[in-house]
């Protein structure tokens, strides 16, 4: 049921290794539209905009207080403590990556140092429909307020009573993100990157989406807004060995697979036998699975590659660059050392995805389409700039002085010199 390959050699690898393309350009237009509206009419275009995409007409585009006293009833007592368990690992793996201030006098006299800054405002988008991602949430919002951004607004979009899924409104009351915005789609990402009436403009927008959300937010990337990241369809890449677990590995790649019809998935292993082993068990996997259909349609795409060694496997992987890379090999430890391209490694038999996914304490928001190659995912870094300080002294400006006033000079940026001369020739006259 996986396309199969067998010992391809490394000059097949590249083609083996593409993504699908998007053609995501053909909707820009409407997406543009989208913008103009919210920019020409705020908050009414925004509401015009929910009624025609969502299907609901609201007076009030802000969760109240009430709604959120509420949903914390409708959410399951088990399922609380396990939104709560999760975001204490997650704070514990976060908080963790804060970084001290630390001075350095480079040389004597000039001190220099680099201070993480929260970004002021920020936007958090959690996609609703058929799986409302509260685990986004954890995601987002635990950083975000690690960080200190002192404004954050979560945009989701409404169901047609008008209602946010309680399991959202929970986790949001529980991380202290109280502005919540009834919005979604292209229409959120232009309120959020824009502003209206009633809804701030802020700084970054965060958080995955489908494709309008996905063109949406590349746009007003384009506009000087940031971003998390450019966002592709959810991958997972398998390596596997005959130590794995077959049925372990059917059921991580069936967890990516039921993501979407264009989740990625992918199988290596040195030995045939085993991937035939996993092929028989999706099977008896996906037959009993709520959203096989769509599991099915990621599957149809999927690849299933026999390599020599563990090390053609590890070349093939960092050739693609997975979102998430699961080392169901022998010596996992010693091959996790060696990997240089991939947004997050799961260690182990016992290491599956999902655990990333919800509750160990690492970031499920990732770079996927190869940018794992170049990007990190989401961090507390990915809520800060680090601004640089520096200050010279007296003698600072005596020992560095020279230096500056010679390269300024041989850049031919005589008005740089200047400003160093002008300081020494002070110096000199006390
Ligand atoms: N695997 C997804 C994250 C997620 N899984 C959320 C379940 N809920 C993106 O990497
Ligand atoms: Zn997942």
């Amino acid at each position: 049921m996986i396309r199969k390959k067998l010992y391809p050699a490394p000059a097949e690898w590249p083609a083996l290794t593409q993504r699908p393309v998007q053609q995501l350009a053909a909707i820009e237009p409407a997406i543009q539209a989208i913008f103009d509206q919210v920019k020409a009419e705020g908050d009414a275009g925004v509401k015009a905009l929910t009624q025609k995409f969502d299907g609901v007409s609201l007076t009030d585009l802000w969760v109240t207080d009430a709604e959120i006293i509420a949903a914390g009833n409708l959410v399951p007592t088990a399922l609380q403590t396990a939104i709560q368990e999760a975001a204490q690992n997650i704070k514990a793996f976060h908080e963790q990556q804060r970084e001290p201030i630390r001075k350095v006098e480079t040389v004597n006299g000039v001190t220099c140092w680099r201070k993480s800054v929260p970004i002021d405002k920020v936007g958090l988008y959690i996609p609703g429909g058929s799986a409302p991602l509260f685990s986004t949430l954890l995601m987002l919002g635990i950083p975000a307020q690690l960080a200190g951004c002192r404004s954050i607004i979560l945009c989701t979009p409404p169901a047609k009573d008008g209602s946010v899924h309680p399991a959202i409104l929970y986790t949001a009351h529980l991380l202290g993100i109280n502005r919540i915005l009834k919005v979604g789609g292209a229409q959120a990402i232009a309120a959020l990157a824009f502003g209206t009436e009633n809804i701030p403009a802020v700084h970054k927008i965060f958080g995955p989406g489908n494709q309008y959300v996905t063109v949406a937010k590349q746009l007003v990337g384009k506009l000087g807004v940031a971003i998390d990241m450019p966002a592709g369809p959810s991958e997972v890449l398998v390596m596997a060995d005959a130590t794995a677990n077959p049925a372990f590995v059917a059921a991580d790649l069936l967890s990516q697979a039921e993501h979407g019809p264009d989740s990625q998935v992918i199988l290596l292993s040195d030995s045939e036998g085993l991937i035939q082993k996993v092929e028989v068990e999706l099977e008896t996997q996906l037959a009993v699975l709520p959203r096989r259909e769509v599991a099915q349609k990621a599957l149809n795409n999927s690849l299933g590659v026999v390599l020599a060694d563990v090390n053609q496997m590890l070349a093939f992987s960092d050739l693609y660059a997975p979102e998430h890379l699961i080392l169901a090999v022998k010596n996992y430890e010693q091959v996790a050392d060696k990997v240089m391209n991939a947004g997050s490694v799961f260690l182990g038999n016992y290491s599956s995805e999902s655990f990333g996914d919800y509750a160990s304490g690492t970031n499920h928001t990732l770079p996927t389409n190869g940018f794992a190659r170049a990007y990190s995912g989401v961090s507390l870094d990915s809520f800060v700039k680090k601004i640089t300080f520096q200050e010279i002294s007296a003698a600072g400006l005596q020992q560095l002085g020279n230096t500056v006033e010679t390269m300024a000079a041989a850049e031919g940026l005589d008005a740089h010199k200047n400003a160093v001369s002008i300081r020494l020739k002070q110096l000199e006259s006390l």
